[in-house]
């Protein structure tokens, strides 16, 4: 190749990577946009916090090489959708259901495709609802339709998986099983961080409906004074 040839790849690329972490940006905003008005309307925060990421260049190619695509452009994009990934954790499992809600009914967002690992986790137990969004972005030359991979999960579905993801790690990269009575334990785990999910879900329903209780008492005390005037 020569320096120019090389020059524009190299700029190519940016510009590819650039796009993605657009998207990203944009549904961070929106993301950002829905809880203020959340919070505002139920005076509470349904998101702990969300993470991005951006695959690198190496991982992109080696995930590429794994499933048969070419070495393109389009290649990449049809092959890989999880070159941006955005994972939104919550506080409670209906919030998922919220948020995954609330995304859907954004117009100009796509859903592509829609993994519910939660009602029907992965055998190691892994819980987490996946969703591919279709994101627009507007570049000085038009638009571009973005994917994206969406992870939605709780506190207790995150720890989780992230203590999983780096247990397993030294065997992932070694190519090697991992021992039975690990693989039992994980998901043990993963049955005990479902069973507090539960629990914090029932807590927090309790404790909604005792607030409305309060409001709906204050509120008929109210209106009696009101009419006694
Ligand atoms: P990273 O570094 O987190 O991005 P594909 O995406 O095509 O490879 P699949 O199975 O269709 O394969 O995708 P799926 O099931 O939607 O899951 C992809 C991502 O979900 C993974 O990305 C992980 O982030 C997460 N994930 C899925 N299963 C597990 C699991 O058993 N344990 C943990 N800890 N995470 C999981 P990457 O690319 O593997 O990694």
């Amino acid at each position: 190749l020569s320096m120019n040839e090389l020059k524009r790849f190299r700029n190519e690329i940016t510009r590819f990577m650039m796009m993605y972490k657009f998207a990203l940006d944009v549904m961070e905003t929106r993301i950002g946009v829905l809880v203020e008005e959340f919070q505002f309307l139920h005076e509470y925060n349904p998101i702990e916090h969300t993470k991005s990421r951006l695959k690198s260049p190496e991982s992109i190619l080696n995930k590429l090489y794994r499933k048969g695509g070419d070495i393109s452009f389009p290649g990449i994009r049809d092959h890989i959708k999880d070159i941006a990934g955005l994972r939104i954790t919550c506080s409670f499992l209906a919030d998922i259901y919220v948020i995954s809600d609330m995304l859907k009914n954004q117009v100009d967002l796509t859903v592509l495709e829609e993994k519910d690992y939660i009602r029907h986790p992965k055998p190691n137990g892994y819980q987490s609802l996946h969703l591919l969004i279709e994101v627009p972005v507007n570049m000085s030359d038009g638009q571009e339709r973005v994917c994206i991979e969406v992870q939605i999960r709780t506190i207790a579905m995150d720890f989780w998986a992230s203590l999983e993801h780096k247990i397993y790690y030294k065997y992932k990269q070694d190519n090697q099983t991992v021992p039975a009575r690990l693989l039992e334990e994980l998901k043990g785990a993963a049955n005990a961080a479902s069973a507090l999910d539960r629990q914090m879900e029932r807590l927090h329903k309790e404790v909604e409906g005792i607030k409305e209780e309060q409001s709906e008492a204050a509120e008929s005390r109210d209106n009696r004074i009101v009419i006694s005037n």
